[in-house]
């Protein structure tokens, strides 16, 4: 009955069906793929609450009376009123440059949904949590500009820590919020990976994201080479999306001892991405170094030499986000990034409440509605608890990021890594040796994957005692991790001024350095080959472009996905408590496996552990007994 259904449907007969499509078309299956979907989702609750999350073990974990998190009940009878996706929608990217510009108030980009989970807690937020207030988000605060919820770190973190498909949350998001701009972060040519990929990949996956939902693209290149943002921004220009292409920042305009980026290096900058035909500037301060003075002469200054709306996006580590965002709103900024309150502060974006009331009653008063904001931040505020495993725990805030200049997306990275090597009580001297490294390198532009390289070489300065001096040395033998190497052999682009030479010596041994764009010199990727390859690995399952595009930019990754998604089902749907910690005897919850189709599932008992280590997990399965053997690691 299975065949005969799939051959008589239509989606089938146009030969546009994939696994999603089987995924979403259950009907098909009668019982047979339900079944089995369900079995492979008992097996992994049975497994966690036996075994335990890896990735929880040994960390925090949220007390059993924790609050449920609860989207606001919203009316639901009228659809949303229209934003800015109306607007992109009917009349392009250069009208909505244009209307920016018309605006007397402050824009808002909300970025709970990607920079400020990144930031808080090692980028760890699940779909689940996102896609049940999206629709509030559509109905309450119709007047925001965008909301960031793509690319950066979720990408690869969605694959490979949360089991889930990156481009599902996409799709999902953007069709729960149909009035609103979604909006990404891209790396240019690093995609949303650590390296340089070539060209025909970022182009490739530039336009999947554009298809799949993004309207708002930030491109930034991690040492501002400009050169090497091309690529990803005329393929941007291509898709009819929103460009904005970004200058980061670093340093301090003020300070005559950084003087390599001073005002008019930024303004230069900015000129050039101009004249590249970005519709917007992008102001990326990702470690949060802007004071507020500053942001008053480079503000006006970027907009008085470009004449393009400015976009300003900042972090709160120093605690003085905020003020540096009312002294750019005084000079005219167009639009600026912060999160819900509950998601705000410490090394993710300032306040958005706050920001909303500090601007309230003055020329620049944002529109939106701060009972909304309380509401949605109370919701954001008990899905944060959900999450204590992943805090970084920065528990005030620190004017030593004047110091590192780490951005807020790395640190609560570098610190998992530190502790990962026994280095967390040096947190400390990690962050002097992280400045120390930067100005061996040249001063250079630190945020992903740059920032990734000065961490790494930092990290292994103070786990093996060496001093710059040590590493300056060339009469001292060290042992370069291989990120060091290949950035100084050229292979993530150049720096304003180049590498220091000598320095640049001792770690290529020789070997010529590369000043040329890496995507220039790189041969094309075999896409024909690589998806032929691609399905070979993982035969019998259907492979689309978003998961080829997946693959191309973390081939590993997404292979591991996929075998552990053919053992364990779309886990996606499970609520967090029990993705991260699995469930007590007793307990019940429900997972929506596809639009409708809802699993009740019940752990009534565990049993002993057999001779061959195996335990058996009894469950009820609407209302139906049901047993799953997995075996005991404990
Ligand atoms: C199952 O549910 O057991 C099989 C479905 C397989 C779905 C694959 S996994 C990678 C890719 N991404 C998706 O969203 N669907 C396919
Ligand atoms: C990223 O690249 O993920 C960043 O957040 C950079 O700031
Ligand atoms: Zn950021």
């Amino acid at each position: 009955a299975f065949v005969e259904n799939l051959l008589k449907h239509p989606t089938f007969l146009d030969l546009s069906y994939t696994t999603k499509f089987i995924d979403t078309t259950p009907e098909l299956f009668q019982f047979e793929s339900r079944r089995d979907r369900a079995t492979k989702i008992l097996t992994y609750i049975a497994d966690i609450s036996v075994n335990g999350h890896p990735e929880t073990s040994g960390r925090a974990k949220p007390p059993a009376e924790a609050r449920v998190p609860k989207p606001p009940v919203l009316s639901l009878v009228d659809k949303p009123k229209d934003g800015t996706r109306q607007l992109l929608e009917a009349e392009g990217p250069q009208a909505v440059a244009d209307w920016m510009l018309a605006q007397k108030r402050v824009l808002v980009t909300d970025t709970t949904m990607r920079d400020a989970h990144q930031s808080l807690l090692a980028t760890r937020m699940r779909s689940y949590d996102m896609i049940k207030v999206a629709p509030a988000y559509a109905e309450m605060l119709p007047e925001l500009f965008s909301v960031e919820c793509w690319g950066g770190a979720t990408f690869d973190v969605a694959y490979r820590f949360l089991q889930e498909c990156p481009w599902q949350r996409l799709r999902d998001l953007r069709a729960a919020m149909p009035n609103l701009m979604t909006q990404m972060l891209l790396r240019a040519s690093n995609g949303v990976g650590y390296t340089n990929y070539p060209d025909n990949v970022v182009v490739a996956f530039t336009k999947q994201a554009a298809e799949s939902g993004v309207d708002v693209f930030r491109v930034f290149d991690s040492l501002n080479w400009v050169e090497n943002m091309r690529v990803a921004m005329e393929a941007v220009l291509g898709t009819g999306k929103i460009l904005e292409a970004s200058i980061c920042y670093t340093g301090d305009i003020f300070d005559p001892d950084r003087a390599k980026y001073d005002l008019k290096y930024y303004v230069a900058m900015a000129k050039e991405l101009k004249a590249a035909g970005t519709h917007v500037l992008g102001l990326k301060d990702m470690a949060g170094l802007l004071k507020p003075a500053a942001a008053r002469v480079l503000v006006k200054a970027l907009k008085e030499e470009t004449g393009l709306p400015i976009h300003f996006h900042t972090h709160d580590t120093s605690g003085v986000a905020a003020a540096t965002i009312l002294a750019a709103a005084d000079a005219g900024v167009d639009a600026v990034d912060a999160a819900m309150d509950a998601f705000s502060g410490s090394t993710s974006q300032p306040c958005l409440g706050s920001i909303v009331e500090a601007l309230r009653h003055t020329e620049r008063d944002t529109g939106l509605d701060i009972e909304a904001i309380r509401r949605i931040s109370d919701y954001w505020e008990a899905v944060r608890g959900q999450y204590l495993a992943f805090e970084a725990g920065l528990q005030a805030p620190a004017s030593e990021v004047y110091l590192h200049e780490m951005p807020g997306g790395q640190f609560t990275n570098l610190k998992a890594q530190a502790r990962s090597m026994g280095l967390e009580e040096r947190w400390h001297e990690v962050a002097h040796r992280y400045a120390e490294v930067n100005r061996m390198f040249g001063d250079i532009v630190k945020v992903t994957p740059s920032s990734k390289v000065v961490g790494d070489m930092a990290l292994m300065m103070v786990a093996q005692g060496l001093s710059p001096e040590d590493v300056e040395n060339p009469a001292v033998e060290v042992v370069f991790p291989d990120s060091v190497v290949d950035m100084f052999k050229g292979s993530i682009g150049q720096p304003p001024g180049g590498w220091p030479e000598a320095l640049q010596r001792k770690i290529l041994k020789g070997e010529a350095p590369s000043t040329d764009r890496p995507g220039a010199v790189m041969p094309p990727a075999d896409l024909d080959t690589m998806l032929a390859d691609l399905k070979g690995q993982v035969a019998g399952e259907e492979i689309d472009n978003e998961d080829f595009c997946g693959y191309l930019m973390y081939p590993k990754v997404f292979l591991d996905y996929m075998a552990r998604h053919r053992d364990y089902g779309p886990v996606r749907t499970l609520p967090t408590p029990v993705y991260l910690y699995g469930m007590e005897p007793s307990q019940e919850i429900s997972a929506e496996i596809d639009p409708g189709k809802t699993l009740e599932i019940r752990l009534t008992a565990f049993g002993e552990t057999n001779e061959d280590g195996e335990v058996r997990v009894f469950f009820e399965l609407n209302g139906q007994p049901r047993t799953v053997r997995v075996p005991n690691r404990k």
